[in-house]
């Protein structure tokens, strides 16, 4: 097998740790957004995590001229019609934190039984291997929403998203143990049998 350059289209430093994590024992040489001079911000203008997907590995693959993975991932939530969905990093506005958007994801949910706080992750990951060849796969993580924060670890809804068969929340588990489990982690392993075939062919 030959190793791989392969560059994460994302600015966000919670997916890198993530990604890196399920990819490191690969034959992958994996770059990122600090390995480049002025790497662009590709907007997501997209409907779906799939469209939004596929831009931001396929701007990011223009620029840098390399084979790019793309994570569009977001929460949703069956009470509030599947919000905030594509919304997800900016539901509380422009400029919000974590803890902003978790915080107002309470407030919509506050009224909601206990009984009716259902909610899904959702990963789609991109990777754009040149101009003519892009595949998708997709990971789900079902869970419910609580009323308060639970844990510290992980990121963005991590401490708000309870998962019924670990009875924990996501920020109450080890990197490891969520990556087991996770939307992303599922469709991490799909994207690493993509990176496995792609080895296997350049050969
Ligand atoms: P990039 O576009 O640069 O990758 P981003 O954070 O803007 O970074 P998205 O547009 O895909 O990424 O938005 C994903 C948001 O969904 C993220 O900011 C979190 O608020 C939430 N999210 C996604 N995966 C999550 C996870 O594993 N745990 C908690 N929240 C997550």
């Amino acid at each position: 097998m030959c190793i791989l350059q392969l560059v994460l289209a994302t600015q966000n430093k919670d997916k890198i740790r993530e990604i890196k994590n399920l990819l490191q024992d690969l034959p992958v040489t994996i770059l990122t957004c600090d390995d480049f001079l002025d790497f662009p911000d590709i907007e997501e203008t997209g409907e779906t995590l799939e469209e939004n997907a596929v831009l931001k590995a396929g701007g990011i693959a223009k620029f840098t001229g390399l084979a790019t993975l793309a994570d569009d991932s977001g929460l949703e939530v069956e009470a509030l019609g599947g919000a905030p969905g594509v919304f997800s990093s900016r539901y509380a506005g422009p400029g919000c934190t974590y803890a902003d958007n978790n915080r107002k994801l309470l407030r919509e949910m506050k009224d909601i039984p206990e009984g009716k706080r259902a909610a899904r992750f959702r990963a789609v990951i991109a990777i754009v291997w040149d101009a003519d060849k892009v595949e998708t796969v997709e990971g789900r993580a079902e869970g419910k929403i609580i009323t308060e924060n639970r844990g510290v670890d992980g990121f963005g809804y991590d401490p708000v998203f309870f998962y019924p068969p670990a009875g924990k929340t996501f920020a109450e588990m080890t990197l490891d143990e969520k990556n087991s489990v996770s939307h992303r982690g599922k469709a991490l392993l799909a994207a690493r049998e993509l990176i496995i075939k792609h080895l296997s062919q350049k050969v």
